[in-house]
Formats: C-alpha cells, structure tokens, sequence
C-alpha cells in the first residue's frame, strides 16, 4: 500500500538564538558561553571579542518578523527556535527573570500565530548562561538542575498553551565530545575525569527528565522531545572487531536514549562505569525523576561516517564532532568534509524506531555549502543552489521510505533555514539556507535577504506534504 507522510506532517525549518539573533548585550541579556566562543567549538576566550560573529549574528533579533514572513511564504508548518537561557536569567541565577527577554519571545510567537505556524521550542541549545560556567563549572554541579528547571518553569508558565512542542537540550550526547559548548564545562577537555564527564551527563539527563514532569504538570498538552545528535557509523570491514567497535559507538547514543525514551540506565553502563573507572553519584530521587521519559525523540542528521578498529585502514572522516572515524568509500562529501549519505537517513530512523517506538522528529537537516549571490533576472539577485536542493530531496525521499516501512516520523525542520552562524567553525560562509543572508566573514554587508532557488522548492515539497520532489 502507498504510504505517505502524516496528514499533519510538521514540515519547516530549525534555527538556534545564538546562531542568528545577535543583539548579545541589548534589553538586558546576560552573556552566554557562545559570546566567547568566537571560532566555533573552541577555544574560549576572556571576554566577547568583535572578532566573533555571533554577537551581531544576522540579526533576527531586530528582523525576526521579515524572516518569519519568509518562513510563512514558504508555507512552513513549524519553527524551531531556541531560547536564549541568558535573555531570561542574565546570570542564571537571578530571583526573577528578565521581562524584556521574555517579551522577545512573545513577539516571535504573536508572528507564529499570525501564519499559523507551530513554534518547537528548544530550552537549551548551546548557550548556557556564562556565569554558570564560571561559577559552577557548568553541568558538573548538581546545582544546575534547580537552576536549568527554575527557567523550564517559567518558559512553561509564560507561553502556556501558545507552545506546545519543546525540547529540553540541543544534542545532548554531544557533552562527551564538547564539554563546554555542550555542557558548559570551563575544565580543558584533557584533564576533565571521566566520572566529572559522565556525572554532568547524569545531572543533564535529570534536568530534562524533571523538565518533562514540569512542562506535563503545567499543560498536559505540552508535547517534550529529547534531541540527540543522530550518530551514524558503519563498520569500515566486516572484522567482528569493526563490528563491536560500531556496537560501542552506538552504544554511546544509546547511552542517552535509553535513559530519556525507557527511563533507566541502560544495561551496559555498569560494565562501562566500571572498565572506565567511573564513579558517579545517582540517588534514589534521581531514578525516580529518570522515569519521565520523553514525548518524543528528535535528532539531528547530516552524515554518516564509518569505524574501525585498524588505524592503518581507511581515511580520516573530517566529520563534525567524531573525528576519529574513518571516509566511507561509497558517500560523497559536502564542501566541509561531511559525508553524505541519504540512506542512512532511513537507517537512523528505522533503528531508533525499532528500539524506542516513539515518534521521531527529524530536528535538523541540511547541506552547509559556499552559495554565490547572482542576479535573478528580476532586478533582485538568489542563489542557483541546485546541490542544495539535490541534497534536501535525497533526504526526504529517504524519510518518506523510512515512513513505508512503519516508522512515525512526526516532522522535519531543515537546518539553518535561513543562512546563520556555523556552530563548529562560527563563521557565515557554511551556509544551509534557502534564503540567503548578504553578510560575509569580515562582518561587513547589508543584512538583506534574498530567496535561493531552494527557496521555491522547498514551497513546493510543503505544499504536496512532501508528494512533490
Ligand atoms: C548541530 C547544531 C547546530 C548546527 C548544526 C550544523 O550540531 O545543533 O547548532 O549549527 O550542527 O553545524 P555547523 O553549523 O557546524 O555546520
């Protein structure tokens, strides 16, 4: 039987505050750990240094109407944003939260409603408070659940009823690989201890878990997803030894879904806790918050990269936040390295499905690429940015087969749907876009916008719930 997308399929597209706002000191904002991260993943530095773009972004923070507008003409059905934690607590930390902060994000919902598009909002995606860092070393400190979900209840109370879909961290299980960015943790990475490590991970797990039972309590409408990057790895050979190496791997996201989609540590973590001489403290209390489990489980996915337990084989995968991994001889790359691989698409999904039979929400998609701004023939200028849409639509086709086979895939938001700050290299050139923003890596430009080729398909792909490739 011909099986497509859901009637209510939630198509549009996922941008991140830190990403595209700017604005980083106006209306009373606190800095967060981005405003010092001005090349990307790292290294930080002392105070926020004009060299990095993210402090003005693109933006959005003064034109997130036009750009919603743009969201609306292209028919999205969701917007995923994220909330700047340090716009509503400056510090973390404060009795009360910053009103102007919250106001900014009334406004961007009064723009949703307008159109009718369904805000998913994401609680923490990669800009915890500085002053967290700081004084806590980040999620290291039990402290951090108190205050992560002091700002979960406000953002609960506040937009009761006008968001129904959140997400409680951006890529959790990305702390293993960027302590910092992910977890706001200022130790160097060598000479942060495993249990250090993996107790942040477990006081994360426990926040998003209370953040489930919290945002339930206030709205039981409130949908909440749990988000992941959506690691991807094959066996490089068949050698049963790349074959555990793989499972290990997988083992490492497993980690995390485990805990959040069935409510308990996984079955391996005793082994690994004890090989890896991990101690960590768990309590009663905790086992009990772990049973909120999520709503629903949204990844990221943009490559796939393989493994092996031979370093003469293979080479080096320039992939995001996996470095040790190894090319697949059968994927072509995008102009950063990243490997390309739709089928995986379905592969992912298939297998998260098979073991949490939750629905599933492709949170992030997309191709970062250099585009070329030319005239368009209509005294304005876009982009021909075919790979693009070449890219999108292998993707989607993909999802659509993973739909036939039975997965329930609740929506996909394209990542950087309007041209933003690159997360791991912070600069404005790795474009996802369909609309192009005029600012380049100097930080000179006009700020204008203008619609890519990809623009009007993407339109179309929304239009026919994903009929029309
Ligand atoms: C994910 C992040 C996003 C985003 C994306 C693309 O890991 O959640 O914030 O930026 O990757 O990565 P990049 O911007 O480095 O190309």
């Amino acid at each position: 039987m011909e099986k497509g997308f859901r009637k209510d399929f939630l198509w549009g597209g996922a941008t991140a505050a830190n990403q595209c706002e700017g604005a980083y000191d106006e209306d009373g904002k606190g800095l967060s750990i981005q405003d010092v991260l001005p090349h990307g993943f790292g290294p930080y530095t002392e105070r926020p240094t004009s060299d990095n773009l993210k402090l003005k972004g693109i933006d959005h923070y003064h034109r997130f109407r036009e750009d919603i507008a743009l969201f609306a003409e292209m028919g999205f059905k969701v917007y995923r944003f994220s909330i700047a934690w340090s716009r509503i607590f400056p510090t973390g930390e404060e009795e009360t939260p910053n009103e102007a902060g919250l106001r900014f994000y009334d406004a961007v919902l009064d723009e949703c409603e307008k159109y009718g598009i369904e805000p998913l909002a994401t609680i923490s995606h990669y800009e915890t408070p500085l002053a967290l860092a700081k004084k806590y070393n980040g999620w290291t400190s039990r402290k951090m659940i108190g205050l992560y979900l002091k700002y979960c209840k406000v953002l609960f109370e506040r937009y009761k009823g006008r968001v129904r879909y959140w997400i409680t961290f951006n890529e959790i299980n990305s702390i293993l690989r960027q302590p910092f960015m992910s977890g706001a943790i200022m130790t160097p990475k060598d000479q942060l201890s495993r249990s250090d490590l993996y107790q942040a991970m477990h006081y994360e797990l426990a926040a998003s878990a209370l953040a489930v039972k919290l945002a339930h309590e206030t709205d039981p409408e409130n949908q909440v997803g749990c988000m992941v990057v959506g690691i991807t790895v094959y066996p490089l050979t068949p050698n049963p030894d790349d074959i555990l190496k793989v499972m290990e791997i997988d083992n490492d996201l497993y980690f995390f879904l485990d805990i959040q989609a069935r409510g308990a540590y996984p079955y391996f973590a005793e082994r690994r806790f004890a090989e890896q001489g991990i101690r960590i403290e768990i309590t009663d209390e905790d086992r009990e918050a772990l049973k909120h489990t999520a709503d629903f489980i949204a990844f990221s996915y943009y490559s796939s990269n393989c493994a092996t337990c031979d370093p003469t084989l293979g080479e080096p995968s320039r992939s995001n936040m996996t470095p040790e991994l190894r090319k697949n001889p059968y994927s072509q790359v995008s102009d950063w390295g990243w490997q390309i691989d739709p089928k995986g698409l379905r592969y992912t999904l298939n297998r998260l499905y098979a073991r949490y039979q939750k629905p599933l929400f492709v949170a992030e998609n997309g191709l970062g690429a250099h585009d070329v701004l030319v005239p368009d023939g209509n005294g304005s200028f876009t982009v021909e940015d075919d790979y693009r849409i070449a890219y999108m639509k292998a993707h989607i086709e993909q999802m659509k087969e993973a739909v036939k086979d039975g997965v329930d895939v609740l929506g996909y938001t394209a990542w950087g749907c309007i041209d933003l700050i690159s997360c791991s290299t912070a600069e404005i050139d790795k474009r996802y876009g369909f609309i192009y923003v005029d600012l380049n890596s100097d930080g000179s430009g006009t700020l204008e916008r203008y619609r890519k080729k990809s623009f009007d398909w993407y339109k179309k792909v929304i239009a026919s719930n994903g009929e029309d490739l």
